[in-house]
């Protein structure tokens, strides 16, 4: 049997890693330069965005009653800061289309050729694969922003709350910094050792309004799965007595994870993860990968996940053929 790598065993132990350099500068540029030419095109008034938050209570308010949520599984949808928001959730500053994002989404990696020639790489296939992930397939992806002064912080979450599969959760996320990211800018938080955990709870449609046929009930619902864990303590919201430089998440066994552009950080689907709001006046722009174990290793996607492409459109594959297949797409894209 082949020796384990040691980014398998310090993933194997740690539950997350950080991989320097994963990519290089000049893809980063290419990237941030890929996704303006996206926001300079969309249209907030006749592409309405939809407020994006995390904190456990406006989450079910904000996405949980959203359509535009919802339709962005293989789509490149807009989301913006609540702030930026006026009641209606429509941009109150049409002149400030940018910097009122929060973050474009879940589908860059089908629909877009730069997002889908980094998502669709060797080295990423490479990377999952000597983790022990065999038939990776790619349900999400998604730019973060985190904007200069006004970006906001991500709540403390597992990723398998929101990406579920069974009979085991096999959710597995690739962030890659596409800036610097420092305790200045809102650098990820990672608790290590905590993918021994359970998943706490999922993020799943609501059969009260999808099955009972209640349209005022949100569409979207938590429902708790693991019960006595202490790390409930900080489940979708920051550790008590925690300020806004990160004081205090040390003692709940959170660590920062500083990053250079190019940078990637690999997070088990369960470990505990954060990051603070971006206070400095510096850019903390991110691309991140979310994908599971596919069928063929017995995996099922659950059919309660918020995220769910239209019928019969199955994942991309990152296995070869999977890349054929976008490469396709890239060549129909062009001939249209
Ligand atoms: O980019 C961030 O600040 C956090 C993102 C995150 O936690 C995630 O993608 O699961």
């Amino acid at each position: 049997m082949a020796e384990e790598s040691s980014r398998s065993k310090d993933f194997r132990e740690q539950g997350f890693l950080h991989l320097k350099g994963f990519v290089s500068k000049q893809m980063c540029e290419k990237m941030k330069a890929r996704m303006k030419e996206l926001v300079d095109v969309w249209d907030p008034v006749a592409e309405k965005p939809a407020p994006f938050t995390t904190d456990s209570k406006t989450q079910v308010e904000a996405q949980g009653k959203s359509d535009y949520f919802l339709d962005s599984a293989d789509r490149i949808h807009f989301f913006i800061e609540k702030e930026a928001a006026d009641e209606d959730g429509k941009l109150k500053d049409m002149k400030k289309k940018f910097s009122a994002l929060n973050k474009v989404g879940h589908g860059l990696h089908v629909k877009d050729p730069t997002f889908r020639e980094y998502s669709h790489s060797d080295k990423v296939l490479e990377l999952v694969h000597e983790l022990g992930w065999k038939d990776p397939v790619l349900p999400q992806s998604m730019y973060i922003f985190k904007q200069p002064v006004t970006g906001g912080e991500v709540t403390s979450h597992q990723d398998s709350s929101f990406l579920y599969t069974t009979p085991r959760p096999t959710c597995l996320g690739l962030w890659l910094a596409l800036d610097a990211a420092t305790t200045e800018n809102g650098c990820l938080w990672a608790r290590p050792g905590s993918h021994r955990e359970s998943v706490r709870r999922v993020f799943v449609r609501n059969p009260e309004h999808f099955e009972t046929g209640n349209s005022d009930a949100t569409q979207l619902i938590f429902e708790t799965l693991a019960g006595k864990d202490p790390a409930w303590e900080w489940e979708g919201k920051m550790p008590e007595g925690c300020d806004e430089f990160g004081k205090g998440l040390k003692d709940k066994g959170f660590i920062p994870v500083e990053c250079e552009a190019g940078d990637l950080v690999v997070i088990h689907g369960q470990v505990d993860h954060l990051s603070l709001a971006n206070t400095s006046n510096k850019p903390r722009e991110t691309f991140q990968l979310h994908l599971v174990e596919g069928p063929s290793e017995g995996i099922t996607w659950s059919p309660r996940n918020w995220l769910q492409y239209p019928a019969g459109k199955p994942f991309p594959s990152l296995l070869p053929r999977g890349k054929r297949k976008a490469e396709e797409m890239e060549a129909s894209l062009q001939e249209a």
